[in-house]
């Protein structure tokens, strides 16, 4: 096997929500594999915000103001990248929110607004970028699922949710548009410490470490909090034609916690 099948050389690549956290890296990462980088995000602050930060790595990326819920915003962007860039080879829908509420406390559109996020906006932008991948001949689709595509907890109710739909979405993709050499695949990051996750890292007033950051450093076999740069690797793989044979495939990375029962109270 030629080793530059892990390159994306000349490739498009949009990552959403792609200003900070897991989006940034994986843009970092495709980068530094050839691709351009092209992203969106809420407001015109973040987006010069979020290209100083590129910039700052060497990155020449563009930026959109784009809301992934809105339809409109995102079929006018992909139609801009697909005029000035030739479109999209790569999408990684990355944007992403939780709300961490029990469900019996939790407001329907509370319920909603983390659906509409996680799991409608994957379906509007990716079916706003599959027909240029059609006429290009092919495509990478990366969805950025969750340990909650697979496990429950607490007051993730509607996260979950999303997530588990969007593991069906990234299997559906697959089954409906393979035979147009496009690939829809998920990634499963297992905790990592993102601004998302920072409330559950917090220090408690005595100093001590959250209940919860222990709990998911004894379940972790890995012993510790991923970071975004462990998902960059799994990332470029199934960016690139060093992937072509996998699709609809979950690619869980997440230090072996799902496999793992959790170490015994001391
Ligand atoms: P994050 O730090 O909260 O970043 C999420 C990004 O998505 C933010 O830049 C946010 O923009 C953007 N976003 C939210 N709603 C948007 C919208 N409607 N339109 C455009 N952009 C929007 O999250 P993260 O930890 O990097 O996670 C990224 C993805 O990985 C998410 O899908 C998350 O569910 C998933 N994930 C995270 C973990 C983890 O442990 N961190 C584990 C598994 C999966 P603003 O900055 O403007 O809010
Ligand atoms: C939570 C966390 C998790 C992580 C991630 C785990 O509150 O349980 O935010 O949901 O974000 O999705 O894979």
């Amino acid at each position: 096997m030629e080793m530059n099948a892990f390159r994306l050389d000349g490739k498009v690549a949009l990552i959403t929500g792609a200003v900070y956290g897991i989006g940034f890296a994986i843009a970092e990462a495709y980068a530094a594999a050839g691709a351009k980088i092209i992203f969106n995000c809420l407001n015109e602050e973040t987006k010069n915000k979020a290209l100083d930060s590129y910039h700052e790595k060497g990155i020449d990326a563009v930026g959109y103001v784009a809301d992934v819920t809105k339809e409109d915003e995102i079929n006018a962007m992909v139609a801009d990248i697909e005029e000035k860039y030739g479109g999209v080879d790569i999408l990684v829908n990355n944007a992403g929110i939780i709300k961490r509420i029990p469900m019996t406390e939790m407001s329907a559109a509370d319920f909603r607004a983390v659906i509409d996020v996680d799991l409608n906006a994957p379906f509007i932008v990716s079916k706003a970028v599959i027909p240029g991948m059609i006429k290009k001949g092919h495509g990478k689709i990366i969805n950025i699922c969750s340990m909650m595509s697979e496990l429950g907890r607490e007051t993730v109710s509607a996260y979950a949710a999303a997530k588990g739909g969007l593991k069906m979405l990234t299997r559906n993709i697959c089954s409906e548009y393979g035979e147009y050499n496009i690939q829809c695949n998920g990634i499963g990051p297992g905790y990592i410490a993102t601004p998302q996750t920072a409330p559950l890292r917090e220090r408690q007033p005595d100093g001590s470490r959250h209940p919860f950051d222990q709990f998911i450093v004894a379940k972790t076999p890995a012993a510790r909090w991923g970071t975004p740069e462990d998902l960059q690797g799994p990332a470029v793989f199934l960016a690139s034609d060093a992937s072509n044979f996998v699709n609809g495939h979950i690619l869980y990375v997440d230090g072996g916690i799902l496999a793992y029962i959790g170490k015994q109270p001391q």
